[in-house]
């Protein structure tokens, strides 16, 4: 057992017998939505994992712990928290558990914590990635660099053009990622189902992503992999209307001078503002739809 780790009964019942769970970031409710969408959100994504016969485990630093599976009234208090909760990647998480103090995880820390406990896979909204300027600004988010060592799936819905797309599939071939497109050969872009840049591979259903899992993790190759699955038709917003948002975005971040991990936080809720809130919805029914592919995708690899 791992000194700091707190695996909730029901998780670690299902670890133990090879059922299929799928692990949940918490920096998704304390910075990446509002109250009370992100604590409406955060459950509802973890009804749909059940609902679909998977365990849903949300992680986040409380205590002194990594706590694997949340109750209720823990997801509350992050959403409600918000961003006076700490952002937690890779490298807070020490000092985050000396402090023990409240830790929301990033995709990167997410994973650390899921590979801790023995879970597989994992639903998202956005990874980090490369930022624009990243030449200047040396801004690419630790989120990449975890998934060249730690071996978890990450279904999201591919990258925000809050990133510059180009570099961050660029750096996710350095590092030997793969990046698989969910019926899909480009790779989303969050709000929308196209970027322009192609995925690697296409795959059809979640038993070839179980499988290239498996042979992956059979052979030894460390690190992780990237599973783009598009936001559904209904849900999609108009390329421009993001478009002049996200641009509109970085420059009031530029302006203001914003840094560090502060940055997407920052980029996330001035988008949602441009648009009148509605890339909110939309951000919701892609969460949904990462989770439902993710529980599938656990199913298989466990069966
Ligand atoms: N992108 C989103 N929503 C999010 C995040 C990114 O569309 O909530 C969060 C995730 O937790 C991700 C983190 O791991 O931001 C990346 O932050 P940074 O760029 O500072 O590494
Ligand atoms: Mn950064």
């Amino acid at each position: 057992m791992i000194k700091y780790l707190d695996v909730k009964n029901e998780v670690q019942s299902a670890i133990d017998s090879g059922r299929p769970v799928v692990a949940l970031e918490s920096t998704i409710i304390s910075h990446g939505m509002p109250y009370p969408e992100n604590v409406r959100t955060a459950l509802n994504v973890e009804k749909i994992i059940r609902d679909k016969g998977a365990v849903p485990a949300t992680i986040a630093v409380m205590k002194g712990m990594l706590k694997v599976g949340l109750t209720g009234e823990e997801i509350d208090m992050l959403g409600r928290e918000g961003t006076a909760v700490t952002k937690t990647s890779r490298r807070d998480i020490p000092f985050v558990l000396s402090k023990k103090v409240t830790g929301a995880t990033t995709v990167a820390s997410t994973m650390i914590i899921a590979e801790l406990a023995g879970i597989k896979v994992f639903a998202t909204g956005g990874i980090g990635g490369v930022h624009h300027g990243a030449e200047k600004t040396f801004d690419i988010s630790a989120d990449l660099e975890e998934f060249a060592k730690t071996g978890v799936t990450v279904v999201c819905a591919g990258a925000k053009s809050i990133l510059d797309i180009g570099l961050t599939l660029e750096y996710l071939e350095t590092m030997g990622v793969p990046v698989l497109g969910y019926r899909t050969d480009d790779l989303p872009a969050f709000y929308t189902r196209k970027s322009g840049y192609r995925v690697d591979y296409r795959v059809e259903n979640a038993s070839e992503i179980a499988e290239v899992m498996k042979i992956k993790q059979s052979l030894n190759l460390s690190g992780g992999i990237v599973v783009a699955n598009p936001i559904p038709h209904e849900y999609e917003m108009d390329y421009d209307e993001i478009g002049n948002a996200v641009d509109t975005a970085l420059a009031e971040a530029e302006q203001k001078g914003v840094k560090g991990k502060e940055i997407t936080p920052f980029l996330l809720a001035a988008v949602k503002d441009k648009t009148g809130g509605r890339s909110l919805e939309s951000n919701i029914q892609l969460v949904y739809n990462n989770a439902a592919l993710a529980a599938e995708i656990a199913i298989e690899f466990a069966g």
